[in-house]
Order: C-alpha cells, then structure tokens, then sequence
C-alpha cells in the first residue's frame, strides 16, 4: 500500500489478534492502511509479512507524524488511549477509533453485547449456546475468542459481543438491539484514573441500544437515560414486571420469569448464587432478542461452565480442588470465596496473588476470614495482599505455583477444598490466566 497522506488512509495501531482482524477486513474492502506498533515483534508480525507482505509496518516507539498520515486510527483495546502519541495525533485532528467501531458500521444483523466486570464470558457463551439452540445462525465473540470484526457475515443472524472496558473506549454508536453492563467492580486500576473512568468507559456500550438489561443487585449496572426503551432486569430476589430473579415454592428454588416459574435452580449444572444470577441475565437478555424460553432452558441444563472458571479439577483425600484462575480481580475472587465457601462442609485454602493490577484488595478480608482456613500467596502483589488480608487466618508465602500446590495438600483437611482464584492477573508468573490454570490442575492432579 503506498503511503499517501489522504482522507481515505487508516493506521492499525496493535498488532494482536485485533489488529490482525482489521488488517484482514481492510485489505478485503480495499482501503489503503498501514499498521504500526509499540513492540520490536508484536505477536502477528509473521503472518502479516506473509499474508499482506505489501502492508507496511512501523515497530518500535510510535511516531507521532506517521500516525498523522491517517485519517482515522484503529487502536487495539490494549493500548491506553492516554498514549501520548496517540493524543499527539488526536490533537491534530487524527480521529481515534478501534475494531468494535468499525464493526457496528458493517453489522446487518442484531447485536446482544455483553459487558461487566464480572461473567461476561460465561454470560456470552450462554447466550450464544441459547441462540443456537432455537436454531438460529448467531456468531460469538468479540473480548472472548474470535475477534469482532472476524465474525462479520451475511448469512449470520444474531450477533453476541462479549465487549471489555478498553474496546468500548474506541466506540462511539455500538446500536446494539440489547446491551448490558452485568455488574461493575474495580478492575484495571492501572488503566483508569478510578471507578467512575471505568464505569464511564463500560456505559459506552448503552450508546444507541435499543432495549438494556439491568442488574437490579447492582446500581452501577444502569444506564442514566433507560426512558423511552424497554428495559429488562434480572438479580436474584424476587422479580416483578419485565424482571427474571428466583421464586421459592415448598422449599424448592426456581429461576422465574414475572409470576412464572421457569426452571428449578438444581437442575443447573453451574454452581453458586453468581451462577444463578448469570443465567438469569442470559435469559433476560436472549427474551429481549426474541428468543423463546424452551430453547434457552435446554441450553441452561446442558451448561457446564467454561475452563478456569470455579472449574473442579480432583478430589484428593476428601478435598476438592476448584481452578478459578480467570479470577483477575477482587470482585470475582469475592463471588468464588463467598458462593464457594458458603457451599463446603469444610473451610476454604486459598491460593491468590500476581499482578493486581493496582487494585486494592481490602474487601477480601473479611470473607477471607469467616471462609478459610489458611491463605497460600504467590506472585508480585503477594505482599500487598498480606497487608490487606491482615493477621485473621494463617498466611503462607511462595515463590512458584508448584510450591503452593504442596502447602495446600498439607494444609487441607477432609471436608475442605482448595482454590485457585487469585484476585490478580497472571502476567507477572506466566503466559496468560489460561496457562496459570493448566499448570495448577497439572500439579494437583500429579499429588500422590
Ligand atoms: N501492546 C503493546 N504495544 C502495542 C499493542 C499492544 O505493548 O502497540 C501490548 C499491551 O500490553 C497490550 C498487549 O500487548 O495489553 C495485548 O495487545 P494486543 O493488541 O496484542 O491484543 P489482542 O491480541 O488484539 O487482544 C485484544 C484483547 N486484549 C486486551 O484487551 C488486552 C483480547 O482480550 C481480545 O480477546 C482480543 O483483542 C480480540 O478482540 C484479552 C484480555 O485480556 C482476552 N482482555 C481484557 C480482559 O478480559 O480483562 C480486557
Ligand atoms: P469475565 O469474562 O467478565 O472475566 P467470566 O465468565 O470469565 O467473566 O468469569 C470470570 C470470573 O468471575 C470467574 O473467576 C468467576 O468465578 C467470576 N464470576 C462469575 N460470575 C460472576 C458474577 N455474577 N459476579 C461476580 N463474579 C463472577
């Protein structure tokens, strides 16, 4: 692609998997663009030269006056739009803007986006698995698995976007049919001045939605403007008027719609209250797309959770041992320790820490304490955790997961259970929260 300063000229800022889905929607509709990124390799370096080897690639620190070649910037939800290359170009009248932009704008079909700081992949994933069992063709993606713009196709009839904080930034109108915000608690405190940046950030998605999902639990989960479109809420007290919650009839809990009941709780396979909620808010959010309840009540009783996520791995001398390494923050470590802990015969031994990502970790102490017996802490934010967690239940310290894998088996006692949910990211100690995961359920599974 030559590179000619135009109104017609876009620079792919990020060469993940994002940029890597831009370039190959680009290059398909003809628009000239270049890529550039901060890293000397970034990670899809090898295919573009292969696949595109006419693009160019700027690598290594972002020049401000090649950015400034473009008219509009695709910027990966990975890099912090406070880059001051970024806000240099914008400044001189670059518009910033990203993939899930880009994907409203080509979208034919109706979108169901799904953000929160909290079950949005499970939540996407239910949706999608509802959606395909009334039969119809719906594409699932976006933060979680295939990138947005990779599932854009004719014959696709329904879209489910799982949608991050950081993809949301860079969009101006997603129109979404349904959107909601699942839940809202602190996460990725190194990117945002606060919570209400955050919560600014996560809001985005209600731009141009025509009916909203609203968490009645969770204040921050609704949008200010909800006049003048239906909105749908779900939480798990009792649900009146275009709400889905639980009923109890002699003793038995049930997921209900209105005055209806829909299915009872136990024949979910997922476990815990948090996992009620979540099927609630993916049947408020498929009724709203106009799926039917049958189809949706099937795709619930066959769920059986994703990987990483509160996932039994062994039972080892009458102690279970659950992987919750998709806990990268205070908020989902919370609803493990608490839906876990309340759901034992015995107490809890918990393995957190790694990268907290500036969080502040003090709402952990307090269940912390009333749930486990003792606290196995690994990772670059393990000291930090200590101070919050304060002296109530025995703290150990560790140098690798191997390591905290063997003071669990000591410590655990028959009743109890063993949890990985570190209420941090991985990246400090391995490749990402899937590898943290496998390595744990490795090395428990090899305990004699
Ligand atoms: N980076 C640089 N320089 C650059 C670009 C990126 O240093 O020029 C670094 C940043 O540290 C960044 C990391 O590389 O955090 C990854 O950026 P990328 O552009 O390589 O990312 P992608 O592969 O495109 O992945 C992104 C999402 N990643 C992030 O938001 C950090 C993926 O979400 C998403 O699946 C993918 O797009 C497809 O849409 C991952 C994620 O961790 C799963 N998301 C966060 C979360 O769920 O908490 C928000
Ligand atoms: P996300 O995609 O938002 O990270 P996941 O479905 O992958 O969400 O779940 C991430 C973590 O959040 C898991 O560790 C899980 O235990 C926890 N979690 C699941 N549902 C909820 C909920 N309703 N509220 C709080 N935490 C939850």
């Amino acid at each position: 692609m030559s590179l000619i300063a135009s109104d017609q000229f876009r620079i792919v800022v990020g060469l993940g998997k994002s940029g890597m889905s831009l370039v190959r929607f680009l290059a398909s509709r003809g628009i000239a663009f270049a890529v550039a990124d901060t890293r000397e390799q970034p990670p899809e370096l090898d295919t573009l030269r292969r696949d595109y080897p006419q693009v160019e690639v700027r690598c290594g620190e972002l020049d401000v006056d090649f950015l400034c070649r473009a008219n509009e910037l695709y910027v990966s939800p990975g890099l912090a739009l406070a880059t001051p290359a970024l806000q240099q170009a914008a400044a001189r009248g670059v518009k910033l803007s990203g993939d899930i932009e880009l994907f409203a704008r080509h979208a034919k079909a109706p979108i169901i986006a799904i953000s929160g700081s909290n079950a949005k992949s499970t939540v996407t994933t239910l949706v999608g698995d509802m959606a395909a069992k009334a039969g119809k063709r719906v594409a699932v993606g976006g933060n979680l698995g295939t990138p947005a713009l990779d599932l854009l196709a004719d014959d696709v009839e329904l879209y489910v976007l799982e949608l991050s904080s950081f993809q949301l930034e860079t969009t101006d109108q997603l129109n979404a049919e349904v959107a909601t915000v699942l839940n809202i608690s602190e996460d990725h405190m190194d990117r945002y001045s606060g919570l209400p940046a955050y919560h600014l950030a996560k809001h985005r998605i209600f731009r141009g939605a025509r009916q909203v999902v609203v968490n009645r639990q969770d204040a921050l989960s609704r949008p200010l403007p909800v006049e003048g479109r239906p909105c749908w809420t779900f939480g798990l007290n009792q649900p009146d008027f275009k709400a889905f919650g639980l009923r109890e009839v002699d003793g038995e809990k049930y997921l209900a719609f209105e005055f209806q009941l829909l299915m009872p709780v136990r024949e979910l396979k997922i476990r815990g209250a948090h996992n009620q909620s979540n099927a609630l808010a993916a049947l408020a959010l498929g009724h709203a797309a106009g799926l039917s309840f049958e189809p949706m009540l099937e795709a619930l009783r066959e769920f059986t959770g994703l990987a990483h996520r509160c996932q039994w791995v062994r039972e080892r001398n009458r102690v279970n041992w659950y992987d919750d390494s998709k806990a990268t923050n205070v908020g989902a470590a919370l609803a493990a320790i608490e839906g876990l802990g309340a759901d034992i015969e015995g107490k809890l031994v918990l393995i957190a820490g790694g990268d907290g990502k500036g969080a502040d970790f003090a709402a952990l102490r307090e269940p912390v304490q009333r749930f486990c017996r003792a606290v196995v802490l690994l990772g670059r934010d393990a000291e930090r955790l200590a101070q919050a967690l304060g002296d109530g239940v025995p703290l150990v310290r560790v140098r690798t997961l191997d390591e905290a894998v063997q003071q669990c088996a000591e410590l655990a006692q028959a009743g109890d259970a063993v949890l990985l949910s570190p209420a941090c990211a991985s990246l400090d100690m391995f490749r990402n929260f899937e590898e943290r995961g496998r390595l744990f359920a490795q090395a428990a599974g090899g305990l004699a």
